[in-house]
């Protein structure tokens, strides 16, 4: 139904992927190999970066390039759209609207996590997006609402859709990750519903950040509210591989049965 897709590392490990930057071409290889048709790119800089690289890796094994997490230069580089230092904050502008840039070639969402900073003035964040969404407005950009533990900025897809309703941009959405919405969202599917045609990309993560399946999650209420809007988009899986990687790369066979019940 929806298109099903798996993080790879372009530059730097992440622990929401199982393979090694450096063998990026063979990871998408195991993705495309596990039944996934999508990939999310993990890229802390995509300056150094070929896209035409990429975009012949893409072509050979046929997956869909639908987003680009950027999160992994706040821990390598401390840039954060809500830093005090204006320097830093420029600097975070001038990466995201490079991720913008390569995003565009292939229809990519880049993705605002981290990113946004830990904490500060929302003042400073609504300036940073404003000069990312104007920078080119064909390109989407999804804020991701985090959970209070890693950030005090934009918590709840509520928070998140006030923050880009002060920005006022059409290219400007929502990333509902259901690890997140698990901790802080009243009921998982009405946030989605809430989201609604905002919603630009989704993380599937169970409650314990594995699998879907490996925790304790209702997924059917998610199933049911992707249905009642209408998402048109992809669902990357970002989870530990827990309780194996054979679990990760089970998951586009056991949801695709899973979805076939449904139709039925
Ligand atoms: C990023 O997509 C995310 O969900 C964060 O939890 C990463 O720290
Ligand atoms: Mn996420």
């Amino acid at each position: 139904m929806w298109p099903l897709g798996l993080i790879v590392p372009l530059q730097d490990p992440t622990p929401f992927s199982p393979f090694a930057p450096e063998r990026w071409r063979v990871a998408l290889d195991h993705v495309r190999g596990a039944g996934f048709t999508a990939v999310e790119l993990a890229i802390t800089d995509p300056e150094p970066l070929d896209p035409e690289e990429i975009a012949q890796a893409l072509e050979e094994t046929g997956l869909r390039f639908c987003a680009i997490t950027t999160g992994q230069a706040v821990w390598k580089e401390g840039l954060s759209l809500a830093a005090g230092e204006e320097a830093i904050r420029e600097r975070t502008v001038a990466r995201l609207q490079a991720h913008m840039r390569l995003a565009k070639r292939f229809g990519a969402v880049v993705i605002v996590g981290l990113l946004r900073g830990f904490q500060g003035p929302e003042a400073r964040l609504v300036e940073g997006l404003r000069a990312c969404t104007r920078f080119d407005p064909d390109v989407k950009l999804a804020l991701e609402p985090l959970n209070r533990y890693e950030t005090r900025l934009a918590n709840t897809v509520e928070e998140a859709l006030r923050l880009i309703e002060r920005v006022g941009a059409d290219n400007l959405g929502v990333l509902v990750d259901t690890f997140h919405a698990n901790i802080e969202e009243r009921r998982i599917g009405e946030a989605f519903r809430r989201a609604g045609d905002r919603l630009f990309h989704v993380h599937l993560a169970d409650s314990n950040r594995w699998a879907p399946g490996q925790g304790h999650l209702d997924f059917a209420e998610v199933w049911e509210a992707l249905e009642a809007i209408s998402y048109k988009g992809c669902l990357v899986i970002e989870a530990l591989p827990q309780p194996s990687l054979q679990e990760v790369l089970a998951v586009p066979e056991r949801l695709r049965a899973r979805w076939a019940a449904r139709a039925r």
